[in-house]
């Protein structure tokens, strides 16, 4: 099997690897991924699947064109008023029926005796609204759509299940989703009674640099027996120079070559993109574990990676240079994932967004990066660990090419901008929404995680990844992970007894 993305199968263990590659430029990353689980009631299951008919532009009072919103539903926990409904607002992927049998929100439900839905984000999975991804069709992708397509289907869909008729609905939602639902609670405030928005980034931003700064100190925090957190940083650091020095000559680059078997040989691919973007996918190795250290999505992964045993094997010496603790990393990857190379090319990637009848995601959560948050994430700043190839401008340049030259960066600051102006931002007027953010996350500086609005109160666990709270409870859950999944669950109790 050739597969692009090493990298990301760290996150999609249990999923079509193909499918899910390259969410480069904006990388938010699949958020809510639940760990692959045998069920116990896999026989009958009590979960339905079903579309709704959605409109395919709010702003349309005609409403003339609609489409087919798939969406997930489980009632056995209801009680048989059925006068509490929980929502999930799904996000930048497709839904996954897993993801409604287990987690911290349907621990919730069974407590609160709610119904279950989950609602999958027009453009992605199975509604698509459109016949193709144009560019053109791609214009009813918007936040204001999606929060749109949310107050409809709360309004729409109670006769159908035959809800109470004040039946109280609670919004959950994490990463983009978790905005998305800090975002309806704001705009459509009497449609719900609360909203638990984990791990939301609710502020837009072109150059997200920062990103990686939480992500250093991250690493600069790991314990790797008699060595520091600051002996990994170094490796690190050493390791993405030695590539960068390999790439300049002819030597170098057949190591290069064969170390991490490229799919295309540097030797004659040696441009400066090519560079970036395999800095990008080698880079996921630090990112990518820090920002979902000890979740519970990688249960049952062979190799469970955390920063800690990244940084065990960055350090240890008997495997060779650092690029080469990097690359043997990179080959356990390949190893466990049954890939031949590592597909880094930036010409293909470009290609694979552009296709405008790959349904995988990739290019939905590209364009709304390219035109309402960016979120791209340089390497250029200070303290650089991973090199400067991965320029502010290589991501401005791939909206450009994959959706056309209206696409720059004059574009997208006005985008962003107004993001922020419809949405706004960390001024955000909401009540009964608790905001959930871990302090490993790099995602947390884009949000709420300190606040004295007892209204909107803000939850920081410490040492917690992306989303940790979400998901089912595990061996490496924190005092504080657990105590954030009691507290959510009060502010919910006391929202239905408004
Ligand atoms: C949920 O239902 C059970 C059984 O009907 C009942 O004992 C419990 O009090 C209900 N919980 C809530 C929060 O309504
Ligand atoms: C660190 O520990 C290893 C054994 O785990 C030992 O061989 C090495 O000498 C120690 N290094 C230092 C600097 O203490
Ligand atoms: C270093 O890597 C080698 C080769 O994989 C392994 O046998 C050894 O246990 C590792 N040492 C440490 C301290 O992790
Ligand atoms: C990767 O694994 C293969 C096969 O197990 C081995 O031949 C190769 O030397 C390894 N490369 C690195 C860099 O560890
Ligand atoms: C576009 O993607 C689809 C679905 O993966 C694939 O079948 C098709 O061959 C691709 N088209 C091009 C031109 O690569
Ligand atoms: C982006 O394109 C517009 C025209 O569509 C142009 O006015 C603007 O100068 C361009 N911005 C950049 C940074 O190239
Ligand atoms: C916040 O929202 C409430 C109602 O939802 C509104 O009455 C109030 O004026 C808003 N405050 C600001 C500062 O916009
Ligand atoms: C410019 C270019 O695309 N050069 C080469 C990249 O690598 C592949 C083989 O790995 C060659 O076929 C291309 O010609």
């Amino acid at each position: 099997m050739k597969v692009f993305l090493a990298v990301l199968v760290i996150l999609f263990v249990s999923e079509n690897v193909q499918g899910q590659m390259f969410d480069t430029p904006g990388r938010l990353r699949k958020k809510c991924k639940v760990p692959a689980r045998k069920v116990s009631d896999a026989l009958v299951s009590s979960v339905k699947i079903d579309f709704f008919t959605q409109y395919l532009d709010h702003s349309d009072a005609s409403h003339a064109k609609t489409f087919k919103q798939r969406y997930f539903v489980d009632e056995q926990y209801a009680s048989a008023e059925k006068d509490v409904a929980f929502l999930f607002i799904d996000g930048e992927s497709e839904s996954s029926e897993d993801f409604i049998k287990s987690g911290e929100w349907v621990e919730s439900a069974k407590k609160f005796n709610a119904s279950l839905f989950l609602l999958e984000h027009r453009y992605f999975g199975k509604s698509i609204p459109t016949e193709d991804l144009s560019t053109e069709n791609l214009k009813y992708l918007t936040v204001d759509q999606a929060l749109a397509d949310t107050a409809n289907f709360i309004e729409g869909i109670k006769t159908q299940y035959k809800l109470a008729p004040d039946v109280k609905w609670i919004v959950f939602g994490c990463s983009y989703s978790g905005s998305l639902v800090a975002w309806f609670r704001q705009k459509y405030p009497d449609l719900t009674k609360g909203g638990v928005a984990s791990s939301a980034p609710l502020v837009a931003k072109v150059n997200f640099a920062d990103y990686h700064k939480v992500v250093y100190d991250d690493i600069r925090s790991s314990k790797n027996g008699n060595q520091t957190g600051e002996e990994c940083i170094s490796a690190v650091q050493k390791a993405f120079e030695q590539l960068n020095s390999k790439a300049q000559n002819k030597d170098g680059q057949l190591g290069l070559d064969n170390m991490f078997k490229l799919c295309d040989t540097i030797t004659e691919n040696n441009s400066a993109e090519n560079l970036a973007s395999l800095t990008d996918y080698l880079l996921y190795f630090f990112s990518g574990t820090a920002q979902y250290n000890k979740d519970n999505t990688d249960s049952g992964t062979p190799n469970l990676r955390t920063i800690d045993t990244v940084c065990d094997t960055m350090l240890n010496t008997t495997i060779g240079s650092e690029l080469e603790r990097l690359a043997f990393m990179y080959n356990q990857t390949m190893e466990e994932f049954d890939l031949d190379c590592l597909d880094y090319k930036y010409e293909k990637m470009i290609q694979k967004l552009k296709n405008i009848t790959n349904f995988n995601s990739l290019r939905q959560w590209n364009y709304q990066s390219c035109t309402q948050f960016g979120y791209f994430q340089p390497t250029e700043i200070k303290p650089q660990i991973y090199g400067d190839k991965i320029t502010l401008e290589y991501y401005l340049h791939i909206c450009e090419e994959v959706f056309g030259p209206t696409f720059n960066k004059t574009f997208l600051e006005k985008g962003v901008e107004e993001t922020n102006k419809l949405y706004k931002g960390l001024d955000i007027n909401v009540t009964n929404v608790v905001f959930l953010h871990g302090s490993f996350d790099p995602w947390h500086q884009l949000g709420i995680y300190e606040t004295k609005d007892e209204k909107a109160p803000a939850i920081y666990m410490k040492g917690a990844a992306h989303c940790a709270n979400i998901y089912p409870a595990w061996k490496f859950d924190t005092p504080d992970i657990l105590a954030a999944r009691e507290k959510t669950n009060q502010l919910i109790a006391f929202w239905l007894s408004q």
